[in-house]
């Protein structure tokens, strides 16, 4: 027996925050296909974010990417997401597209190289200060494409360096977000490539030093929800950047590629306790083929739909069907909540908090994509390089 009101409620308080780099152009290393009406700024960007919280409502803030969202004025940023019911989120930091990057940022050979890494980290701190966002997500290209390259221990040494610095820098009540990918761009080390890594490196830095669990930054097979229950009951999850893969780090929309996948990871999230935390749920997508807002509105969907089947999971009978040691019981119960129909719940959610009951529609009926292509016409449209 579940307990719907309760269920209602733990959805209506999740919060799904989207990324600024999704409303852009991106896409593969081979092509980049650009779509009509997507931003030319930063102040676009979150325009378009605030139509996927208004139509889901469980969207509320965006995260930023520097330099690509680089601004003036991040206070006036922060004041605009504001005027539009958002707020700016994570701040993530990107040290892997200056030419003096190519041997590596933080964990670079040259001390100058690291010392201008560095400085660009710290100044991603100062804009979370203007912004009043809570965390910094930190994901490093950094390692080597042949054997010998370079020194694997000193590279870590190196890093924890760096990472010290900048963990020095936080204002109270800020987080590092520390997030780990198995390989790319480097091929033969990557210098922070699975979350043992970066919990080492987190636990030495103190408590506010979390890890981030990219759901397509593992090899095939790996399983994530024990990645997910470990870090919770050390503490150390700091959040997660949602996407779905098939081969590598594929950025798909969330819950496409293996909606069990994500209901798997959000029954470890329920089970510790963890939609009631300060687990971060991310979306990090990237959307070449399909228009870019309507995808992301439906990766928030797929995560809602996920969370929706984990807080059905009758806990107390799975509870009693493990301690019995009845395996096909305890799988049954997991099983019966995962094949459950939630839409038409998430649609009264949706109904009773005022919005549309389905976010696709009303997104479709806002006449906001014919409204972008029509208005944002000249200039430069957003992507990996602005
Ligand atoms: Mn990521």
């Amino acid at each position: 027996m579940t307990d719907l009101a309760a269920v209602k409620a733990a959805l209506r308080t999740q919060a799904v925050e989207t990324p600024s780099w999704a409303y852009g152009n991106s896409g593969t290393r081979f092509k980049v296909f650009a779509q009509p009406g997507v931003p030319r700024d930063p102040f676009e960007k979150v325009a378009d974010a605030a139509k996927v919280h208004e139509t889901t409502g469980v969207a509320p803030s965006v995260a930023l990417h520097i330099p690509w969202d680089r601004v003036a004025d991040y206070a006036a940023l922060a004041r605009h997401a504001a005027d539009l019911g958002l707020r700016i989120g994570t701040v993530n930091s990107n040290t892997f597209q200056d030419d003096d990057y190519r041997l590596g940022s933080v964990c670079h050979p040259d001390a100058a190289v690291r010392r201008k890494a560095v400085g660009h980290l710290l100044e991603c701190v100062d804009i979370m200060d203007a912004t009043g966002s809570r965390d910094l997500k930190l994901w490093f290209a950094d390692g080597t494409n042949y054997p010998g390259q370079d020194d694997v221990r000193a590279r870590q040494e190196r890093l924890a360096e760096a990472l010290a610095q900048v963990y020095g820098r936080l204002g109270e009540g800020q987080r590092m977000l520390l997030e780990y990918k198995l390989f790319e761009p480097s091929f033969y080390t990557t210098d922070v490539p699975d979350w043992g890594t970066a919990f080492a490196h987190c636990l030495r830095l103190g408590e506010r030093a979390r890890v981030v669990v990219d759901t397509g930054h593992h090899a095939p097979g790996t399983n994530i929800e024990f990645i997910v229950a470990v870090l919770m009951r050390e503490g150390r999850l700091g959040g997660f950047d949602f996407n779905s893969r098939f081969y590598a780090d594929d950025d798909l929309m969330a819950g496409a590629a293996d909606p069990f996948q994500l209901f798997r990871i959000m029954h470890e999230v329920v089970g510790a306790g963890g939609l009631a935390s300060d687990v971060a749920f991310m979306l990090d997508q990237c959307h070449n083929i399909e228009a870019k807002i309507p995808a992301i509105i439906r990766s928030v969907m797929n995560v809602q739909e996920a969370t929706a089947k984990a807080l059905l999971v009758d806990r107390p009978a799975l509870a009693r069907a493990q301690a019995a040691g009845d395996v096909l019981a305890a799988n049954a119960v997991l099983m019966d909540a995962y094949a459950t129909d939630v839409r038409p719940l998430l649609r009264e959610v949706r109904e009773e908090s005022g919005l549309h009951p389905d976010p696709v529609a009303a997104y479709a009926a806002s006449g906001w994509a014919g409204r972008i292509v029509a208005e944002r016409v000249g200039g430069r449209p957003a992507g990996w390089d602005a």
